[in-house]
Order: C-alpha cells, then sequence, then structure tokens
C-alpha cells in the first residue's frame, strides 16, 4: 500500500488536536516539534561524558541487531557495562579490545561481516533513582495527553518504561511492538533517526505466528505474500523532535547519524484496559514477588497468593498480587482518578 507520511506538528497544534481527538494516536502515529528543548534532559543527557558519570556503571548488554524479531534473524550480543558500551560509541574500532571475553552470541569476526554496530537499549534507568531520572524529561508528555503511570500499582518495576538510547549510524531496531500494549514515544535529543510504523490493524500482513516479523525494507513475498496490503507510515526524526504512536503499533527504526533518544512509555484511558490484559507486566512482577518472597508472604496473608508461590508460572503469580494489591487500594480511601484506575484495573483483571 501506499506509504504515508507521518503528520508533523508545532507543539501547540499538537496540544489542540489531542484536546479535540483525544483518540488520535489510535488513528495515526504523530511528529512534534518544540516539545523536547525545555527538558534537563536536552543537556545533560546529550554528552557522552555526563551518561558514563550518571549510568555507566549500570549492566547492559549490546545486540546487533538490537534484538532480533524473526526466526532466522542472524544476531551478536555482548554483555557488559553502559560506560563500555560508550566507549565503543566514541571508537568503534576498539570492539575486539573492549568486549574479549564478553561475547554471548557470535563474535567480533561475525559482527564486522554482519555490517551492523551494536546497540544497546536495556538500559534500567529507572530502576535505581525514578525521581532523578523523571526529573530530567520533565514534562513527562505534552499537555493535554493523560497519563495514568503513576495510578497503576508497580508501573516502573514492573516493566521497563523509560529508555535511553545511544546509538551509531547503522543501528537497527527490528520491527516489532512494545510490551504491554503501551503508548510510546521516541524524543530525539541527537542525530537522526528513519522510522518505519504499522497500525496493529495491518498485523497479519507483516506478523507470522510461525515466523514473527518481516523485514519493511526488504519484505520476503514467500514468507508475507499479503506485505502489499499493509501501510507503511514513515518519519525522519530530527533532534528536537518527539515521534509518538498508539497501543501495538509495530515501529522499525534505523539510526542515520549517531544519536541520542529517549523514549517513554505511557498508559492512559486510550490503553488501560489493553495494558492491563497484557502478560508482559504480569511475569515482572510475579519475578519481583518470588524475589522478595518474604515481604510479600508477609504483606499479602491470602491463601491464594500462598497457593500462586508454589505455582510454577511467574504470570499467575504477577496477576494474583496486582488483585490483592488493588483490592486492598480500593478498601481504603483514594483519590477519585487513582479510584478509577484502580477499579478498571480490578474488573478487567477479574473478568480474565
Ligand atoms: O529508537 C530505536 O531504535 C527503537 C526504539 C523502540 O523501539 C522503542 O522505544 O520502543
Ligand atoms: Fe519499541
Amino acid at each position: 500500500m501506499q506509504s504515508s507520511a507521518i503528520p508533523v506538528y508545532e507543539l501547540d497544534a499538537f496540544e489542540r488536536l489531542v484536546a479535540t481527538s483525544p483518540n488520535v494516536l489510535a488513528e495515526h502515529p504523530c511528529v512534534v516539534r518544540g516539545f523536547t528543548a525545555q527538558w534537563a534532559a536536552s543537556r545533560s543527557w546529550t554528552s557522552l561524558e555526563n551518561l558514563t558519570g550518571a549510568f555507566g556503571s549500570f549492566p547492559v548488554t549490546a545486540g546487533a541487531p538490537q534484538f532480533t524479531t524473526h526466526k532466522h534473524a542472524k544476531m551478536c550480543q555482548v554483555k557488559t557495562d553502559f560506560g563500555t558500551y560508550l566507549r565503543y560509541v566514541r571508537d568503534p574500532d576498539r570492539l575486539e579490545e573492549l568486549f574479549e571475553g564478553k561475547w554471548s552470541k557470535g563474535d567480533a569476526s561475525v559482527l564486522r561481516a554482519l555490517d551492523l554496530p551494536l546497540y544497546c537499549g536495556n538500559l534500567r534507568l529507572v530502576r535505581h533513582s525514578r525521581e532523578k531520572v523523571l526529573s530530567q524529561i520533565d514534562p513527562l508528555v505534552p499537555d493535554p495527553i493523560e497519563y495514568l503511570n503513576d495510578e497503576i500499582p508497580y508501573y516502573y518495576q514492573s516493566g521497563n518504561h523509560v529508555w535511553l538510547y545511544v546509538s551509531l549510524a547503522g543501528a537497527l531496531t527490528p520491527l516489532h511492538q512494545d510490551n504491554n500494549a503501551v503508548i510510546a514515544y521516541l524524543a530525539q535529543l541527537q542525530g537522526h533517526k528513519e522510522a518505519i510504523l504499522y497500525s496493529p490493524a495491518d498485523k497479519p500482513h507483516y506478523w507470522r505466528r510461525d515466523l514473527g516479523y518481516m523485514d519493511p525494507l526488504s519484505p520476503n513475498d514467500a514468507e508475507f505474500p499479503s506485505w502489499r496490503e499493509a501501510r507503511p507510515w514513515t518519519a525522519s526524526l530530527n533532534p528536537g523532535e518527539l515521534l509518538i504512536w498508539g497501543p501495538n503499533w509495530a515501529h522499525h527504526v534505523v539510526t542515520l547519524s549517531n544519536s541520542i533518544t529517549v523514549s517513554f512509555d505511557i498508559v492512559n484511558a486510550l490503553n488501560l484496559g489493553a495494558y492491563t490484559r497484557s502478560h508482559d507486566w504480569r511475569v515482572e512482577l510475579g519475578l519481583i514477588a518470588r524475589k522478595n518472597a518474604d515481604l510479600f508472604r508477609a504483606r499479602m496473608p491470602h491463601p491464594r497468593i500462598r497457593a500462586a508461590f508454589d505455582d510454577t508460572e511467574d504470570g499467575h503469580l504477577g496477576r494474583e498480587v496486582m488483585l490483592c494489591v488493588l483490592r486492598d487500594a480500593l478498601a481504603a480511601p483514594l483519590a477519585e482518578r487513582s479510584r478509577r484506575v484502580k477499579a478498571e484495573m480490578l474488573q478487567v483483571l477479574e473478568s480474565a
């Protein structure tokens, strides 16, 4: 299908659009200009030296491509720390020396043959100091986009929802959907990227359960015979621009010039039900509960929680913990907005 250029708005025009059409992100992604300039991160996170000082010791992996979403895709990967990854970004020719003994998939010679740079996309920024990190990207969303993140129990623990991407020209994030049906944005602080997005309604044409996602730059006719029926929505992303998309939109992102990007995940009225029905946060919450079993058992002395701890399925434990937290919260006085969110989550979870 004919591709569509993702519409570009100045911040005030985008804010008027969202005010009159709150569900616009379900219709199409948007590029917004003039939002990130107000962030402290536009200055503090655009220096690799600052980033090394703030996050250099955090453990990460870096892959080429960032991860794979097709059964037959090849990949290289190293286990390292963010500071070492940033040294690689400064000087990619130090590949062999920096990652000696760190390869979990492939090695330096396979990587050179793949002709893709390593790309780290799993820095867990918010696990350690949420306020310090969120204050750098304040305000978190353009007015009047609503976000209910803070009303969702364990939101920032049961999933990574703030991402910092530092990437070399050529770095690839293959086509995928984000976990937990979040609304998400890419805020470009430095360098350029090119993104191709597809509506969830077109998914039968670009995804197969047995294979995964197609490559939008080189669709395989035999594997995805109806790929022409899927409409690609395209945008090039320049410094100071924000690309925002609705729940379950698939995206493929190529870094065109050395780049720094912040990504943030949003839950609001558009996707609270889909978020609640997702499996990903349940598994993470179940794992947190298992790691802190004594604390969770003591706080939630219920037979169903006890039984869920004996169940081997982390997602089941996560769901039971959430049910318990929601019921306890709703039994006490709550602000109206918080009550509304938790009541909807409880209703969705009880009926699923
Ligand atoms: O910027 C990229 O390379 C991809 C980012 C992405 O997929 C995301 O933030 O959801
Ligand atoms: Fe993504």
